[in-house]
């Protein structure tokens, strides 16, 4: 890939999300400054605008509760795709959307990442754990389901598309976690996912917490994708979001975590996902979100290394 070209691909979804407004989270990530923060970083910006789904598939599901299942099958297809190609042409920054997205983005970096023989891995950076089977989601939005896909989890084919190469559950990492459904725990109990809820960062720090899971990233020789739900952080920080949930990231954990990522070089793939302009003020969210994808690719006033301001 070429290190430093980012390339922006919205992806406004919002069939996967209880409350409409996600739709519009690509606009305001670019009218937040993301492209004019990218280039002051030195990256070549390629905006390649918004995929557009293709018509959904007649699909049903036998449970009741399920919500616009051929819709997020349609953009699952697209944006795995999307993914794909870009994540041979740069960095990809996916502009959601809810978070049922990722269900496609990274199935499509995974896939690239496999024929370069590199192992995915996927830091899930959520309130939620967004590891619903098609079977046991009782909301039916199917936002609380993309991990649980993109990982295998049985009952998605021959609903949603097939996986063309899926993220191993040992390779995931959520961090943040407070609210996790009944069937979810059951799940997570089985499937060997990393966890670190907010009990742990409270007790152990975020940095410490993190840097372990790098370390077996690096020990992999792994690469990383980092999808990043805005709920991740404290709702007083970010309240454009419709799933909220008291007692996240602050500011300065999440812009740590940004920061201990790039420093780590193993990131090679981004999702912002879940804003919801319409719940925001004025849009602060929007503005939080591209300053902490500012981080992560690298923006820095001072070098601990060195003891030097950068330039
Ligand atoms: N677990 C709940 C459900 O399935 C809430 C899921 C909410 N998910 C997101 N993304 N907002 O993390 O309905
Ligand atoms: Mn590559
Ligand atoms: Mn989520
Ligand atoms: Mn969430």
């Amino acid at each position: 890939m070429e290190a430093r070209r980012c390339i922006l691909i919205g992806a406004p979804v919002q069939e996967g999300a209880g409350r409409p407004g996600c739709d519009m989270g690509p606009s305001a990530l670019r009218a937040a400054g993301l492209r004019e923060a990218l280039r002051e970083l030195g990256f070549e910006v390629e905006d390649r605008g918004n995929v557009t789904p293709p018509p959904p598939p007649p699909i049903t599901h036998p449970n009741p509760a399920v919500k616009q299942l051929p819709e997020v099958a349609a953009w699952t297809r697209a944006l795995a795709e999307a993914a794909f190609e870009a994540s041979g042409a740069g960095f990809p920054i996916f502009l959601g959307g809810d978070h049922s997205l990722s269900a496609g983005t990274v199935a499509g970096v995974a896939r690239h990442m496999a024929q370069e023989g590199r192992g995915l891995f996927v830091l899930w950076l959520d309130a939620h754990a967004d590891f619903h089977t098609l079977e046991t989601t009782t909301s039916g939005n199917l936002h609380g389901t993309p991990l649980a896909c993109l990982t295998g989890q049985p009952g998605f084919t021959p609903f949603m598309p097939e996986l063309a190469a899926r993220v191993r559950p040992e390779n995931v990492c959520m961090l943040g976690l407070r609210s996790v459904d009944p069937a979810e725990r059951i799940a997570l109990n089985e499937a060997g996912v990393t966890v670190c809820d907010m009990r742990a960062v409270d007790e152990e720090g975020l940095a410490p917490l993190l840097r372990a899971f790098l370390k077996r990233v690096a020990a992999a020789d792994g690469v990383l994708h980092v999808s990043l739900d805005v709920d991740f952080l404290d709702p007083d920080i970010a309240p454009g979001v419709g799933t909220t949930v008291p007692g996240g990231a602050t500011l300065r954990e999440a812009h740590l975590a940004m920061e201990i990522l790039h420093d780590s070089g193993l990131v090679r793939s981004l999702d912002l996902v879940e804003l919801n302009p319409f719940l925001d003020e004025r849009g602060r969210t929007a503005h939080l979100l591209v300053d902490l994808a500012a981080s992560l690719m690298g923006r820095r006033i001072f070098d601990r290394q060195t003891r030097s301001f950068l330039q």
